[in-house]
């Protein structure tokens, strides 16, 4: 049995299966774990959720912006937007199998034996991983809740309150914790968060650093493997932080890591002549866009 963890696929099929056939992934044995983005902006994204779906019982998965931004375009079709390629999913004669799987994912996964967190975009430095477990659990019970998810998505947009204080209630609670887990990039010591810079880690704003970066942060003795982040291109200085997304929906590769020898398969997207969206930057800079 193999563990493997597999970065961003945004819809990227073609890149997915090009990884799996080269370790000869075996879902009767091996494992699947998703850094989450599953969907939008590439060119498969209903053929992606589909085949996952189909191998559901081997897989691990933690829910990412993009993902979240489905669950709530399916609930408030009104919150689609021109640059996402997500209606076909939604139109879909099996869109409720598909997005009822989807909201049972997770915001954070711990493998207590090999001492490996999976997220999305990571965990802020204030939290220990004990306490960051606690807050992904919020955050899920309202997805599987069915009387608290619509007011959970509707409640998830948004750049505040910018940092968590654990006195905050409701919607802008579980709207900070999600923002931790799904958007971060930079934040200052404490976990203030800049939801703004998209760019590489050098790019970080006077007083901000990667949240990974920050010497004291309290989860540094588990291994985090993570996505989200397409400008670091898989460069992370941090010895027990595993970056996964290379950009393959913008040009670049899809990355697949070994979670037990750290070996790392890449493969290069534009060789597998798959149909892809206009050149552009790492992320579209968007207003309000959640990515
Ligand atoms: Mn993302």
């Amino acid at each position: 049995m193999a563990v493997y963890a597999v970065g961003d696929l945004q819809g990227c099929l073609q890149p997915l299966k090009c990884l799996l056939e080269r370790v000869n992934f075996n879902p009767a044995v091996d494992r699947l774990w998703l850094v989450g983005d599953l969907v939008n902006r590439g060119p498969e994204s209903l053929e992606t959720l589909r085949y996952l779906y189909s191998i559901r019982d081997s897989l691990v998965c933690v829910l990412g912006n993009h993902d979240l931004h489905l669950l709530a375009a399916w609930n408030n079709i009104e919150r689609l937007k021109k640059s996402d390629t997500l209606r076909e999913i939604i139109d879909a004669p099996d869109a409720s199998d598909l997005l009822d799987w989807l909201r049972r994912q997770k915001l954070l996964h711990y493998d207590e034996q090999r001492g490996v967190v999976l997220v999305h975009a990571g965990i802020p430095p204030q939290w220990t991983l004990g306490k960051a477990l606690d807050l992904a659990a919020e955050v899920e019970d309202a997805l599987r809740d069915d009387s608290r998810l619509k007011p959970y998505l509707d409640g998830m947009y948004g750049n505040e309150p910018n940092k968590w204080n654990k006195d905050l209630r409701g919607a802008a609670r579980l709207r900070v914790i999600t923002n931790y887990f799904t958007r971060m990039r930079f934040c200052t010591s404490e976990g203030k968060l800049d939801l703004k810079g998209k760019e590489g880690a050098d790019t970080a704003p006077p007083g901000y650093k990667p949240w990974f970066a920050h010497k004291d942060r309290r989860s540094r003795h588990v291994k985090i493997i993570f996505g989200h982040w397409a400008a670091l291109e898989g460069r992370c200085s941090e010895p027990n932080v595993v970056a996964l997304d290379t950009g393959c929906v913008w040009g670049g590769a899809m990355t697949l890591y070994n979670v037990d020898s750290g070996e790392f398969h890449r493969c290069d997207c534009t060789e597998l002549g798959t149909p892809r969206p206009a050149p552009a930057a790492h992320q579209p800079a968007r207003m309000n866009d959640q990515s």
